[in-house]
């Protein structure tokens, strides 16, 4: 077996945007397995024209995204970004691939990870 990343992702969908918009949402399970933090910063792609990583704060009844300037992912563990909870907001959505698309991933040390996700209707 090849020895396995640092980081890798799992679950990992863009919506494809509604007729018109050019806003979308992406979702994944993002795993850190290495043995230092890893502090993601930016993340970049060729099917938008600007990615931010949000959070979803309750206040009451209502619920409010908030942007994150970076995240921070623990030695050994993960980070679920789902419905709901944190996602990745992706502007500026050209057409879109049929199946797959990449995004570049990166990190506060310098690195960047080239990660698919899969595009999945609304
Ligand atoms: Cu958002």
């Amino acid at each position: 077996m090849p020895p396995q990343a640092d980081i890798t992702i799992s679950q990992a969908v863009v919506k494809r945007p509604l007729a018109g918009r050019t806003k979308t949402v992406a979702y994944f399970e993002l795993k850190n397995n290495s043995s230092t933090i890893k502090t993601l910063r930016k993340i970049r792609s060729d099917i938008a024209g600007a990615i931010e990583i949000h959070t979803t704060l309750k206040s009451g009844a209502t619920l409010r995204m908030q942007r994150l300037k970076e995240l921070a992912v623990p030695a050994l563990s993960s980070v679920t970004f789902s419905p709901g909870d944190k996602h990745l907001m992706l502007f500026r959505v050209g057409r879109l691939p049929m199946k797959l698309a990449n995004l570049e991933f990166g990190f506060s040390d310098g690195s960047t990870y080239e990660l698919e996700f899969v595009i999945e209707d609304y």
